[in-house]
């Protein structure tokens, strides 16, 4: 594939990992300890041209401009494209980068998409190795750091005008599945109070969790996805299928809230009389960005307008930092679009970016033994 090809250009070893993560290598002169940079290469359906792949393009291109340069790192410097960052059809996300830290689950491993596969199967599929996946592929020793560059997909940057984002950390992001069964009836013969309407439940339990999360601040909650059955104009729906997902910096806060909204369901269901079951899909811990990265991201965007800030978007930087120190850049997106086709950053911002984060790994291989 061209990405395999570019990084045997830029006079990296390619290799795909068991979880079918693709990473160029090259050694360091000093230490086989590897500093990380990367992204992913997948997106949403009707996603933009930037989340992810810029973090993995200029990885690309800084290994270039290195071996241009003939610039040797005292360690060795891996870029990686992490498999299915986003949600997947499997229903866990940043799966790659999980496969890395061990927390892919056996629960995740043996989902299914929507034609029976497993996730296992996909990752064998993709070129993984599935049987790998119960203890974590890498460990801290054999990673100096990971520094990842990515667009905000928000608007502070922009809305200060900054060039680039030091990110302080990453919102901790619990998502659930539930299933509201109720009864299919005819939609003109049922009588409004004899009926089991599984989708007016989930349609309360949405609105209601809206209004939750409205009320705490540094929570937000998203029902994004929801599949009504039979989903005919003159049926009352029978079943509906939604997956819900709350996050938030306070872990604590966090925890409480999704019990709440596991309550919200209930009663939404109870009102009703319909039946309801709940499956946490996923939990990823917040990502709290190390000092050191950190200091580095700052030295190495001396001269241009730095930013310190949250992200309240998740990141394979949220696994890999349970293995090493972990830190993000962030360029601006124009209106802080992102998930959309409207995903825009100016090549002078990307620029920006990129040489910060050339600059970043330089540092990190300066400043860690
Ligand atoms: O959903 C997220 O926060 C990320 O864009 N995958
Ligand atoms: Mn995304
Ligand atoms: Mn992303």
């Amino acid at each position: 594939m061209w990405l395999n090809a570019q990084m045997l250009e830029a006079g990296l070893s390619v290799a795909l990992d068991a979880g079918a993560n693709l990473i160029g290598r090259r050694e360091g002169t000093r230490s086989s300890r590897a500093l990380v940079t990367g992204s992913h290469i997948d997106t949403v359906v009707g996603g933009g041209r930037f989340d992810g792949i810029l973090g993995v393009l200029s990885a690309l291109e800084a290994a270039q401009t290195l071996a241009d340069h003939d610039v040797q790192l005292h360690h060795a410097l891996e870029i990686v494209d992490f498999l299915s960052e986003e949600p997947s059809d499997y229903g866990a996300s940043c799966i790659g980068s999980r496969s890395w830290a061990g927390t892919l689950s056996g629960a995740m491993l043996k989902a299914t998409n929507g034609v029976g596969e497993t996730l296992s199967a996909a990752i064998d599929r993709m070129g993984g190795d599935a049987l790998q996946l119960g203890t974590p592929l890498r460990s801290s020793d054999q990673l100096v750091a990971y520094v990842e560059l990515h667009i905000e997909q928000g608007r502070v940057l922009e809305s200060v005008g900054a060039d680039v984002g030091e990110v302080t950390g990453i919102v901790a992001i619990q998502r659930f599945e539930l299933v509201f069964t109720g009864r299919a009836d005819h939609a003109g013969t049922t009588p409004m109070l004899m009926r089991s309407d599984a989708l007016v439940a989930a349609s309360r339990f949405t609105a209601n969790l809206s209004d939750a999360a409205r009320l705490e601040a540094g929570i937000v909650a998203t029902v994004g996805r929801l599949a009504v059955a039979p989903n005919n104009s003159n049926v009352v729906p029978g079943s509906v299928r939604l997956t819900f997902e709350a996050r938030s910096l306070e872990v604590a806060r966090l925890e409480v809230f999704c019990g709440s909204a596991l309550e919200l369901a209930r009663d939404a269901a109870r009102l009703e009389s319909v039946r309801l079951e709940s499956t946490q899909v996923s939990t990823a811990a917040p990502l709290i960005a190390d000092a050191r990265v950190r200091a580095a991201i700052r030295h190495a965007a001396q001269g241009v307008h730095c930013l310190a800030l949250p992200s309240g978007a998740g990141h394979d930087a949220m696994q890999v930092g349970r293995l090493c120190p972990a830190g993000m850049i962030f360029v601006p997106c124009e209106g802080g679009r992102s998930h959309s086709q409207d995903e825009f950053s100016t090549p002078a911002q990307l620029v920006i970016g990129a040489q910060v984060l050339l600059n970043t790994i330089l540092e990190l291989d300066r400043v860690f033994a």
